[in-house]
């Protein structure tokens, strides 16, 4: 098709869909703008836009809940009954020997922008280990390399970026390189976009010859897990299980054979770890049942009266939070995509820089007026035939980096990495030392190669140098 042919169908499918203002600046294009504005046009699923425009975008109602719902069943951390231990011993060694079989292989999402955590850059090239000040990247670089040397096999490392901060990952990981790890196990790819909206539902520009696009949310990863070749690639190598994480949390424990065992034993299809809430408000999903399905339902759909809901014994109805760590069959992420399927979509209301029709200039709003459209990875447990969930410890796997100051910031992250340091240690019987008042006296960092869990540590006990008041030490 020529050029004259693709502006003209471009132009009669805008009117259509009355978007046609995209075209207002075409007269001051020159060739290059043309063809890409012009691409940006013929990738718009027209089909689904009304739809999105309606449901999503001028719609003031909030996620759609579902009408009946309870809080979900879960494992508990530590097994409570005899038939439950038997389980649990049994999980571990399946879970074991699947990651020592290559079936399982790490996934990080890392498209988020980081901004409120104010650091500019992939969140994952945040320094943020105690004492050695290693990048999230880097720890999880070696916590990847050192679950491969403890069960012998060759991990593969699976990266989702944003158009956002693709190029700047890549850089990052060729710079540091790759953390030790084969460049060939490492597979980044990006995730896909979705188009700003006005609040009356019209496409909003960025320049004049570009659409204005934000990454599609984590949820965009079960699309771009499969668009981008990963399920392919996971296929040839045998890899059965896809273990999903943040980038931001230093504490996560990649390879558990027990949480691993869980769902293949129970043959699941997305799996998740979940840990009782800090308070009724903490801002993470809640695990619910609805129709018999595992859902999340995030902290700002639930009314304040159900989160703040008691049982008997005082503790909360719906306590069990969720901490955007699962396993996923790969399997599910096959039959997901061809099946037709589609995740609902969530509206966000921010700030977004787009050129004013009338004029051609550029608009910084003061305050948040554009619409930004997200999936959520969550909303695919419901769509699964099984899906299980594992209560696990905040202090052993949960510390997200988030927020610059406060809640979820570095120092907290940073203090609770030496706290579970120092629990390890302390389990293995190593004096830690204390301050009068309990708190630890001492900075302590564990390098991943040395242990990945306390289990480990018992092993090498008397490599661990005796620790002294106010002592910085870096035990690798
Ligand atoms: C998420 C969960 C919340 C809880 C919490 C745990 C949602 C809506 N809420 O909160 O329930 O589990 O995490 O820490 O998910 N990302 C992408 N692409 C995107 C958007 C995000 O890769 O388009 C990644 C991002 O890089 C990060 C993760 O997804 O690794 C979470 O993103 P977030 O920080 O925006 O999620 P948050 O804190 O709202």
């Amino acid at each position: 098709m020529d050029f004259e042919e693709r502006y003209e169908k471009c132009s009669q499918l805008l009117h259509k869909y009355n978007q046609q203002h995209l075209l207002t600046f075409w007269g001051e294009l020159n060739k290059n703008s043309r063809d890409k504005l012009l691409k940006q046009i013929e990738e718009l699923d027209f089909k689904s836009l009304d739809e999105k425009i309606s449901r999503y975008v001028k719609s003031s109602a909030g996620a759609q809940l579902p009408e009946n719902f309870a809080p979900a069943p879960a494992y508990p951390s530590q097994p409570k009954t005899a038939e439950q231990k038997g389980k649990y011993a049994e999980a571990k060694k399946f879970g074991t020997e699947l990651i020592s079989n290559g079936k399982v292989a790490a996934f990080t999402v890392a498209g988020g922008q980081g901004t409120r955590l104010g650091f500019d850059g992939p969140k994952g090239d945040f320094a943020i280990s105690p004492v050695k000040n290693k990048t999230l990247f880097r720890l999880f670089a070696e916590m990847i390399k050192a679950a491969g040397e403890k069960y012998n096999f060759q991990p593969r490392w699976y990266i989702m970026t944003s158009p956002q901060n693709h190029t700047q990952t890549c850089e990052i990981f060729k710079n540091n390189n790759f953390y030790g790890l084969q460049s060939r196990d490492i597979f980044i790819f990006q995730q896909g976009t979705e188009v700003n909206f006005s609040s009356d539902g019209k496409i909003l520009l960025a320049e004049k010859d570009a659409l204005a696009t934000s990454p599609d949310g984590h949820g965009g990863s079960l699309k771009a897990l499969f668009e981008s070749g990963t399920v392919v690639d996971m296929k040839k190598l045998g890899i059965e299980y896809i273990s999903y994480f943040q980038v931001d949390n230093p504490l996560i424990n990649i390879f558990d054979p027990l949480f691993i065992g869980l769902h293949a034993m129970d043959n699941a299809e997305m799996s998740s770890k979940a840990l009782t809430k800090a308070g009724p408000l903490e801002k993470v999903g809640n695990f619910c049942l609805a129709d018999g399905k595992v859902t999340v339902i995030e902290y700002s759909d639930l009314s304040k009266e159900l989160a703040e809901k008691k049982n008997g014994d005082g503790s909360l109805v719906f306590s069990l939070g969720s901490i955007a760590i699962h396993i996923i069959s790969r399997s599910f992420v096959e039959q997901l995509n061809t099946g037709g399927f589609a995740l609902p979509y969530h509206k966000a209301v921010k700030k977004i820089p787009h050129v004013d029709i009338r004029n051609g200039d550029k608009i910084e709003s003061q305050k948040p007026d554009g619409i930004k459209l997200e999936t959520f990875v969550f909303d695919a447990l419901p769509l699964t035939k099984k899906s299980i969930i594992l209560e696990t410890i905040r202090s052993e796997e949960f510390a997200p980096v988030k927020n610059a100051i406060g809640t979820d910031s570095p120092q907290v992250a940073k203090k609770m990495m030496i706290d579970r340091a120092a629990l390890w240690l302390s389990q293995a019987g190593i004096k830690i030392p204390k301050k009068p008042d309990g708190l630890i006296d001492c900075r302590i960092e564990i390098a991943p190669s040395f242990a990945l869990c306390m289990e480990d540590i018992t092993e090498k006990k008397d490599k661990i140098p005796q620790i002294k008041p106010g002592d910085t030490v870096y035990i690798s």
